[in-house]
């Protein structure tokens, strides 16, 4: 069941919630989720209002904003504890020439039905260049419905992609996130508690739905990490074992699972700033996106604070780029559908203090 914390109380009550009963992503039972959005003031505007999307990933490609999102529709599925009603089957792309600009939906850049492997779920994608090729990295539920990431390549940044014929080799879990570091490797950052299966990989194999369903349910131990691998220099694969980016306290020690306000739970984004690694990702039952710094691509980071207070909507999910010499946070909620599964992608532009920390962003106008 969903723990109710101070925080995500908060979060309930500045949506602005009035009786109903909804479920999260992994899909526990809350208490009124039905937002009253005539109420709701925002600080930012969907992107797009014609189709619903979420989980954008934003990139700069040859001096134009592409936002690779999923792209949420509402096929009537249940809400369960596996997160099922986010059940996607296909990615549309977004582009734009410059922040506030004209924001252009390309189409169908991918369906379910031509992923050789796929079951069902298309989640959260993120994209990479390299020499000619877009790549698009992306979770879905394989035939025996265990999350697994595959990857698309296109000579367009919009697609169409023509997806491999089997998932990336060791791969598990969702939410990949694509980082080019300075010196040109590329890490790939992935997983997810709850419905994203991570907790069923803490052995290093896959152990089956039975068993927590949420996370490891051990509060006093240290939580599950993000894991963390190199790619291959084709860009199609993993060049070593997936390793743990751990998430350490102000004390240095790894924060424990009981920690809901800190710990990771989805949504891995990685950029570079002042030389330093800023690794940011979403609370999950608490809704929060946080952020950990470090001095290398693999960790430790060390937790530093919020970037973004709880949206309308149960999930969390953003990117972070610079753009023209500004940063800017890519981040959903629900505001035009009020539903769970039925998000709207946004930006707002993200301010670094002199000292690198992040000024905390509140999507409520106050
Ligand atoms: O869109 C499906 C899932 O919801 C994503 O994979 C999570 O990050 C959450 O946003």
């Amino acid at each position: 069941m969903l723990k109710i914390t101070p925080l995500s109380a908060f979060a309930l009550l500045s949506a602005t919630v009035l009786s109903a009963s909804c479920q999260n992503n992994a899909g526990s039972t809350q208490t009124a989720e039905k937002k009253d959005t005539a109420k709701s003031k925002f600080i930012s505007k969907p992107l797009v209002t014609q189709i619903y999307t979420a989980d954008p990933s934003a990139h700069v490609f040859n001096g134009k904003i592409y936002v690779y999102p999923s792209h949420d529709i509402d096929t009537g599925t249940p809400e369960n504890d596996n997160g099922d009603h986010f059940n996607m089957k296909d990615f549309h792309i977004l582009s734009m020439d410059s922040i506030g600009g004209k924001v252009t939906d390309n189409g169908e850049a991918l369906n379910i039905k031509n992923i050789p492997w796929a079951g069902r779920q298309l989640w959260a994608p993120d994209a990479a260049y390299e020499n000619g090729t877009y790549y698009l990295y992306f979770p879905v539920k394989d035939k025996s419905d265990i999350f697994r990431i595959g990857v698309a390549t296109s000579k367009s940044p919009v697609g169409p992609f023509k997806a491999g014929a089997k998932p990336i080799e060791g791969s598990f879990s969702i939410d990949p996130c694509v980082f080019k570091d300075t010196d040109g490797s590329y890490y790939m950052y992935y997983g997810g508690i709850w419905g994203g299966q991570l907790q069923r990989w803490a052995t290093g194999k896959y152990s089956g739905p039975e068993g927590s369903k949420t996370d490891l349910g051990k509060d006093d131990q240290p939580a599950l990490t993000p894991k963390v691998v190199k790619l291959s220099k084709n860009m199609l694969g993993f060049a070593e074992k997936p390793k743990d980016a751990v998430i350490l306290d102000e004390t240095g020690k790894p924060l424990l699972g009981k920690d809901h306000d800190r710990r990771f739970f989805e949504g891995s984004w990685m950029y570079k700033y002042d030389g330093k690694y800023y690794f940011t990702y979403s609370t999950g039952d608490t809704h929060l996106l946080c952020y950990a710094t470090g001095t290398s691509p693999y960790g430790p980071f060390t937790y530093k604070g919020v970037i973004l207070k709880p949206v309308q909507g149960w999930t969390s999910h953003h990117s972070i780029v610079e753009i023209k010499g500004k940063w800017y946070l890519f981040y959903h909620d629900t505001e035009l559908s009020g539903k769970t599964h039925l998000r709207n992608v946004k930006v707002t532009e993200l301010k670094h203090r002199a000292d690198g920390s992040i000024e905390t962003i509140n999507e409520f106008v106050k």
